[in-house]
């Protein structure tokens, strides 16, 4: 990855900007406060309880799938990398501050009881049994998570994983349910708050059930920001609620602050996962910008689970995991409930557990995630459930308005009047794991112009090259005539870029950063280079302004042209606002995730320029470490793949610090894009998506629905604010955004550079072809 800016027009100097010299405080990176290391959290004696008598409900609920976990973690090699934290049981105070005082005391009875007493207890309750060890065993699993919880916060680690049975996510005030006894997620948020005085915990419930014992722990409290997605099945699927459909949205303050995704149908594969968070999840959460993420990761959503019947890859997880940790300045916490059903069952395959445990491991120790498979699109179910829960929240969350309606014909229609669906391909095999190429030696090339280096960069590797010459500058651009290369300096910094460049394409480095005083020309020639060196699919990003746009405009074409082996996209979203912040947010969650993941490049220029680059802007700096972040969970491992924890991050100020893996800076709740900003993108999103599946958010009913409506509905729309709006929803946006895509063409390059290298690649929207797709390039 190559990051270049320009220092033209009295921006800031590349200098203040990488050691964060200016004002910003939150833009000083300093490697001795920055807590690194990853936790995990896991005791043997939580194996010690078992299924006593014949209960089919719980059979699957075995203490093997602890041990497996354990044990793949060890076999990876990835135990030895984390810090290993005892465990200790929770106090009766702690578990009081999710559930009553009369039902712990009836829990407390449980280990005195007889085989008898124990079968009559548990029948209290749905789909869950008692052991004379059990208490004990979820005060452990209690007592670990609060451990993972209070290491993290108190900066001991960066993050972590808690090993831990018997789960949480289903158990209530004043009852025990679905295996679970006491709600470890739910108190280790209660306690958070009140340890930590925290006010933002965001909770991803990533389990393939709906944990409804924490969305009522938190339905009021706008503190906590839940998010689950289910199967559900128009509620055929267990636990069967109401309060599981998309439309429980919370209660009274804690209004808009329960996120329910149900999934319609099985099957739901790794875009289907990725689309809930680029269109539903990222957006709102880092709105939200919680000050602590806890995952409730349960890993029957992956393939091979016979209860949960999804498709999703155990990589998708690290990717799961990767886009979560730039949340809350990296302070995340995994508490994982991996579920094994009984070996053999339904041609189970045990590595999809082991593999999904260790990838998320793998991601919190900051290795890149692994590339991923089948990703074309979400499916039209998957789109439906997304679009349904948009809607849902638009009135809540400024990133989400768009002026939706929920979906009136599901396409899953007769799941929903009780009819049998047949089953899609929920049993698809599971990858297998191969073994990770070696880590290269340093992690970043930095390139800066000479007399700019600094002592503070000795955790990336410096690269110079001799100053590139007009020709070499020319076979990257296919002989275009770009005004700029007769600059000494341009040439000088393309040496450099190029040196760069060479470094990562080597795999000497993962990813680099060069400073040039032409960005445009830059990124061509880093594209062309790129290609010619036999890079087959580079993506272009450029996030600037309307400056930094148009003057890409020329080169973009200048280097697509020639380009007959190798597809490259460009994507450009010129934001209005210089001072938006949800602007760039969206973009980057609603287009550029998507793109990335869809096109699956074999290197990512990203071309900062314009705004952000001025110290007036500096918040919109952070913006775009957190873009490289993000980015970096799908780039990284196409360059080249670490199986070892990355080195200490040195303060080297927020762009080298977060090529460098560093958490990115927490942004502080967000305010809605602005606008004209989210027209923008929406107009994008309307383009891009007829030829990236991932970008779409909404299904084909509302496109027509806003089409046929623009005209009736733009001026009134035009007048109204989303606050007032209420239930009188309007097509403005998309009326407006229609007309003008008509009126002006000219303002879209972006997507037409991308339509002309995918212009026949006409079959690439099917999840079939996901496979072709990857390999068009040749094409
Ligand atoms: C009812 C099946 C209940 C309970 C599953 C609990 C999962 C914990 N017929 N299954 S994550
Ligand atoms: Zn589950």
């Amino acid at each position: 990855m190559v990051i270049s800016k320009t220092n033209e027009n009295g921006a800031v100097s590349f200098e203040q900007l990488l050691i964060g010299e200016d004002t910003d405080a939150g833009l000083t990176r300093n490697c001795f406060e920055m807590a690194s290391g990853s936790a995990l959290i896991y005791d043997e004696e939580m194996t010690q309880y078992k299924l006593l008598w014949d209960y089919p409900e719980c059979s699957i609920e075995v203490p093997e799938r602890l041990c497996v976990s354990h044990t793949a973690l060890k076999s990876q090699g990835l135990l030895e990398r984390c810090v290993s934290l005892p465990v200790r049981e929770a106090t009766e105070e702690e578990i009081l501050l999710a559930h009553s005082a009369e039902y712990l005391a009836a829990v407390k009875t449980t280990p005195s009881m007889n085989l008898e007493e124990l079968q009559a207890f548990s029948l209290q309750y749905e789909a869950v049994y008692f052991h004379q060890n059990i208490y004990h065993c979820a005060k452990l699993a209690l007592g670990a998570t609060l451990q993972l919880v209070d290491s993290v916060m108190t900066g001991k680690v960066r993050n972590g994983m808690a090993l831990v049975r018997p789960p949480g996510h289903h158990s209530q005030h004043s009852a025990a349910n679905g295996f679970c006894v006491f709600n470890n997620v739910a108190v280790a948020a209660h306690y958070a708050k009140r340890n930590y005085n925290l006010t933002r915990v965001l909770i991803v419930d990533w389990d393939v059930h709906h944990g409804q014992g924490i969305q009522y722990s938190f339905e009021d409290d706008p503190s906590v920001l839940y998010f689950s997605w289910h199967r559900y099945e128009h509620q055929q699927f267990w636990p069967n609620l109401h309060e599981s459909d998309y439309n429980a949205v919370g209660k009274g303050k804690g209004t808009g602050f329960n996120i329910n995704l149900p999934w319609n149908k099985v099957g739901m594969d790794n875009a289907d996962y990725l689309a809930a968070f680029f269109h539903v999840l990222l957006p709102v959460a880092y709105e939200f910008s919680p000050e602590l993420v806890l995952i409730s990761a349960g890993f029957d959503s992956a393939v091979g689970d016979p209860e949960g019947h999804m498709s999703a890859t155990p990589q998708c997880f690290a990717h799961l995991t990767h886009l979560l940790m730039s949340l809350a300045g990296g302070k995340l916490c995994a508490c994982l409930n991996p579920s094994l059903p009984p070996v053999f069952r339904g041609g189970y395959n045990l590595d999809s557990l082991s593999q999904s445990v260790c990838q998320t491991m793998r991601a919190l120790l900051g290795d890149p995630a692994p590339p991923l498979s089948g990703l074309a699109a979400p499916c039209v179910s998957a789109v439906e459930s997304i679009q349904n829960v948009r809607a849902a929240h638009q009135q809540y969350w400024g990133c989400l308005s768009q002026d939706l309606l929920p979906v009136s014909e599901p396409s899953t229609k007769r799941l929903r009047e009780g009819g049998e669906e047949e089953e899609s391909n929920g049993q698809s095999a599971v990858e297998s794991a191969q073994a990770p190429p070696a880590a290269p030696p340093m992690r970043t090339a930095i390139a800066t112009p000479a007399g700019q280096e600094r002592s503070s960069l000795e955790q990336s590797l410096r690269v110079e090259g001799s100053p590139a010459t007009l020709e070499q500058a020319a076979r990257c651009i296919r002989g275009a005539a770009l005004k700029s290369l007769e600059d000494e300096k341009v040439l000088c910094s393309l040496g450099n870029l190029f040196a760069v460049l060479d470094k990562i394409m080597k795999k000497e480095v993962r990813n680099g950063l060069a400073v040039v005083p032409d960005l445009p020309t830059a990124a061509a020639c880093a594209a062309g280079h790129a290609i010619n060196s036999e890079t087959d699919r580079v993506l272009v990003v450029f996030l600037g302004d309307e400056e930094v746009y148009c003057t890409s405009q020329h080169c973009n074409q200048q280097f697509l042209q020639g380009s007959s082996l190798c597809v490259s996209v460009l994507l450009c979203v010129p934001l209005q606002e210089s001072e938006t912040r949800g602007g760039l947010l969206q973009v980057l969650f609603t287009l550029v995730l998507p793109v990335a993941y869809g096109f699956g490049p074999g290197l990512v220029v990203t071309a900062l320029g314009g705004w952000g680059l001025s110290g007036a802007h500096q918040p919109d700096w952070q913006r775009a470490c957190l873009s490289l972040i993000t980015l970096n969970a799908c780039i990284d491992s196409k360059t080249s793949p670490s199986t070892q924890q990355d080195s200490e991050a040195q303060a080297v100020g927020p762009i080298g610090s977060s090529l460098l893996g560093d958490p990115a800076p927490v942004l502080g709740p967000q305010p809605a894009p602005s606008r004209e900003d989210a027209r923008e993108v929406e107009r994008q999103r309307q383009r891009l998506q007829q030829h990236w599946g991932l970008v779409q958010a909404a299904g084909e009913e509302r496109s027509h629905a806003a089409a046929g409506e623009e005209r009736s509905h733009a001026a009134a729309g035009e007048e109204r604010s989303h606050a007032a709006a209420g239930e009188e929803r309007s097509h403005a946006a998309a009326g407006e955004e229609r007309s003008q895509a008509a009126a002006g063409e000219e303002r879209s390059h972006a997507a037409a550079g991308e339509e002309r290298s995918h212009a026949a690649a006409g079959e690439e929207r099917s999840r079939a072809a996901a496979g072709e797709e990857r390999s068009h390039a040749a094409a």
